[in-house]
């Protein structure tokens, strides 16, 4: 571990630490920002209201509207000299939301970031090939700033520019790689065409989130790259990368930092909190932060929460991956479709490639998905095989259509958006 004192802190320890930061955070916001002095009174709570972590049912949850009603810097609870650092995410319409650290909020990025690193299998004096995007997003610099804490030598590669990135991968022999899962099967896709095999690189480890990803995945980068994959889940909102992490040696469920970020699982339609091991949505409350705390936030991520406290020694939960967003969700005539449904049932196939593209459209009243997969030549029984076991295991009709090998988009350095809606197109 990298800090046992914290990691493997006593389960009642930690609880009673968690009820004293949220009961500082509530009050530090009812103080300082008018946003959450309305939202607590249209909930009828007081910051005296909270007792005990049960009491944080009462207290309102945070979206990311209210961050971009007040954009761009509306629920900082500190003066603007004191922030340290802005990172934005894009909205897929209107302005970003913007995000900002102060000195306090950087040093626990980089706490939560070293933390996660350890537990993928980075140790200081390793070399890092860190191919997250750097800029506004939060990837790049994020587990830089973790990187540097821990001890490793950083390779600030960002995204995209794959053919120097294996030059590099190639030269520098780093021992832990990190980027997205997508872009992490587009290296190494490319190092296989360099003739190069998990026998000839140096790599160790890789440090893979941002986007979901499945199993087959995990083992198509493992046996290509010779690494062990690790799950990093995080978001702007809260912090960036770092909420979580698997541990190397155990594959299964992100060790969540709850001693800065309170997790809990509520039911996407009614917003009731859900007791631990059920599917529901994800939201945190980043305790800790000073510039940009965040009660409640609604990630929209569908996960579920695992106990802590196994071989690793640590005592605080893991989540489990994310099975997709509530806002994802398909409804296509009346059934409910996450892609990572569709996604679960390829993998048990085994027989296609992790690469897919979900296509919607819209023909008179009727909508269509297609689910287009890369597959070495037109292989009917296959197509019908993927179309009769999505039907019995999700509930509905698609329509499944193979593409040759390499034809579908790949990652370039960012987040893959495997999704197209035609349905408002003609
Ligand atoms: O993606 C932070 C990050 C950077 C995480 C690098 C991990 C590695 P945002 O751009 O704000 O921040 O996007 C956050 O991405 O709500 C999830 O929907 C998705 N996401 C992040 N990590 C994972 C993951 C960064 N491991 C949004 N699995 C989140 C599935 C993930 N989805």
């Amino acid at each position: 571990m990298f800090q046992p004192e914290r990691e493997a802190l006593p389960v009642p320890e930690l609880r009673a630490l968690q009820l004293s930061q949220l009961q500082r955070m509530v009050e530090r916001q009812h103080e300082r920002v008018p946003a959450y002095r309305d939202k607590f009174r249209a909930a009828g709570v007081a910051p005296g209201d909270l007792r005990a972590l049960d009491d944080l049912a009462r207290f309102p949850f945070t979206y990311k509207a209210d961050l971009r009603d007040g954009y761009p810097l509306g629920l900082s609870c500190v003066p603007r000299g004191e922030l340290r650092r802005i990172h934005a995410s894009s909205g897929t319409s209107g302005k970003p939301t913007v995000v900002a650290y102060d000195e306090h909020d950087l040093e626990v990025f980089g706490e939560v970031v070293a933390r996660s690193l350890y537990a993928a299998g980075a140790r200081p004096g390793m070399v890092f090939h860190n191919a997250y995007g750097y800029g506004l997003f939060t990837g790049g610099l994020g587990t830089h700033g973790g990187a540097a804490r821990l001890g490793l030598c950083t390779v600030p590669v960002s995204g995209g520019g794959t053919e120097r990135q294996v030059q590099l991968i190639e030269d520098l022999q780093p021992e832990v790689i990190a980027c997205t899962p997508s872009y992490a099967l587009v290296l190494a896709e490319a190092l296989a065409r360099r003739g190069l095999g998990p026998d000839d690189l140096s790599l160790r480890y890789a440090v893979l989130g941002a986007e979901p990803w499945a199993e087959k995945t995990r083992a198509e980068v493992e046996a290509a790259l010779g690494v062990k994959a690790t799950n990093i889940y995080g978001l702007s909102e809260i912090i960036g990368p770092g909420v979580s992490n698997e541990d190397h040696a155990e594959q299964r469920g992100s060790y969540l930092w709850e001693d800065h970020f309170y997790p809990e699982i509520v039911h996407p339609q009614t917003g009731e909190v859900l007791p631990e091991g059920e599917l529901g949505v994800l939201v945190l409350s980043s305790m800790t932060r000073t510039a940009l705390p965040i009660l409640r936030y609604w990630t929209g991520d569908i996960t579920r929460l695992l106990p802590g406290g196994n071989a690793t020694g640590r005592t605080m939960r893991r989540m489990d991956g994310i099975q997709g967003r509530s806002d994802d969700l398909i409804i296509l005539r009346g059934v409910n479709v996450y892609p990572t449904q569709l996604e679960a049932v390829l993998v048990t196939l085994g027989q296609v490639s992790p690469h897919y593209q979900v296509v919607l459209t819209r023909t008179g009243l009727m909508d269509d998905l297609t689910l287009r997969i890369e597959a070495d030549g037109d292989h009917p029984a296959l197509r019908l095989e993927i179309e009769r076991q999505i039907k019995v295991l999700v509930g509905v009709s698609v329509r499944c259509e193979l593409c040759e090998a390499g034809s579908l988009p790949r990652s370039e350095g960012g987040k893959l958006r495997r999704v197209t809606d035609l349905r408002g197109e003609r």
